[in-house]
């Protein structure tokens, strides 16, 4: 397929998706098709880890769901925080939320609730096990929030502090300081975990928008203007369709990858690409992106050759150059491998080497 050979400064000039171009614009610019799946435990473990890697990839994959101390406010919690670092460092946040459901319930779940997972998150991804319908239900639903967000105010309802504040300040919070912020909610009596006072405020919105250029260094040596030639990102919301996984005993049948297809093609305004492990692309139209788990590399120095061991609990690994050179995917997703690492930065930076060779090679 032609996307095989095509450089991604040229697909981007013609995906479909226009996150999609975006995205592999970004990844030209900063010579990176990898992706960190950010799995630690801790709200405060995933700030710290995106801030130190951020320079090496382009997307950041998060479960939010298995996050201690996530914090929900929209303005200043967790998902806000890790906006601010994708703005900075030049990535895309990829919330692995899997959904499957009814089309009702998924637009629930992906716009509202605790996490409100569109507010934050630019790409999510689906498993269509329940029918294609819910994959258009979800792209209405992005399509809603893009008009509100366009729209740019929201009414909201402040309940007292944020929760996670709420035990940990002194004296209690919102303490009535006069600072005429719109929202100043208490009586100077806040007390430890208990509701202050009930604000409506109607309030300006600051959704988390993809990367703005900026000057730092993306490969950590001496600062440059690395994304000198990134126009400002659009604001749009991005689905892949879980396509294939990386385990043993899958039971994603053919037919059900072709569904995905399906489905991917005639939401093309919604769906990226896929989570797979092999290129799906095949009409001449198609310009989907493939992102891939189960991807690892044999220790530094050591030969990359005969087949990688899994982790005894279902998950199997490839190399980077299978993955990218054989297989024909865009960017690996690796958790593990750089997270258990003695140091993720730099071995984040072996693996972004590393697939971004096999991606230069398949070029030849
Ligand atoms: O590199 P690992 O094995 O530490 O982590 C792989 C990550 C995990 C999985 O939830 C996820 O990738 N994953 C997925 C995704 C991204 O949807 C699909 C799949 O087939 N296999 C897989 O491991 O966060």
């Amino acid at each position: 397929h032609p996307t095989l050979s095509q450089a991604f400064a040229e697909r981007a000039k013609t995906a479909s998706h226009p996150l999609s171009r975006y995205l592999l614009r970004l990844m030209d610019v900063k010579a990176s098709n990898l992706c960190l799946s950010a799995d630690v435990t801790t709200a405060r473990d995933l700030l710290a880890l995106a801030d130190k890697v951020g320079p090496s990839i382009v997307v950041l994959k998060t479960h939010y769901d298995l996050i201690a101390g996530w914090d929900y406010n929209p303005q200043t919690g967790t998902g806000a925080r890790l906006a601010a670092l994708a703005r900075k460092h030049g990535f895309l946040i990829f919330e692995d939320r899997k959904f499957v459901d009814i089309g009702k319930t998924v637009q629930m779940q992906y716009t509202a609730g605790t996490a409100r997972i569109v507010d934050w998150a630019h790409i999510t991804n689906a498993n269509i096990d329940a029918g294609k319908d819910m994959v258009r239900a979800m792209a209405e639903a992005a399509a809603k929030w893009k008009a509100r967000i366009n729209y740019g105010v929201r009414t909201s309802v402040t309940v007292g502090t944020p929760e996670s504040d709420r035990f940990d300040d002194e004296g209690g919070n919102g303490n009535g300081n006069g600072n005429g912020n719109g929202n100043g909610n208490g009586d100077g009596e806040g007390r430890k975990g208990s509701i202050v006072s009930v604000t409506t405020v109607t309030q300006s919105f600051e959704p988390a928008d993809p990367p703005r250029p900026h000057t730092t260094d993306a490969r950590g040596g001496a600062p440059e203007v690395v994304f000198a030639d990134m126009e400002e990102a659009p604001m749009d919301r991005g689905l892949l369709l879980l396509a294939q996984m990386s385990t043993t005993g899958c039971l994603m049948t053919a037919a059900y990858t072709q569904a995905c297809v399906e489905a991917a093609r005639e939401n093309r305004d919604f769906v990226m690409g896929y989570v797979a492990q092999e290129c799906l692309n095949t009409a001449a139209d198609d310009t989907f992106v493939h992102m891939t788990p189960g991807c690892k590399l044999p220790p530094a120095g050591e030969e990359e050759h005969g087949p990688l061991e899994g982790d005894g609990l279902g998950q199997q690994y490839n190399t980077p150059d299978r993955l990218i050179g054989v297989l024909g995917t865009d960017i690996v997703i690796v958790g593990r491998g750089i997270i258990a690492a003695d140091d993720p930065p730099s071995e984040a930076e072996r693996y972004r080497r590393k697939a971004w060779k096999a991606y230069l090679a398949r070029l030849e």
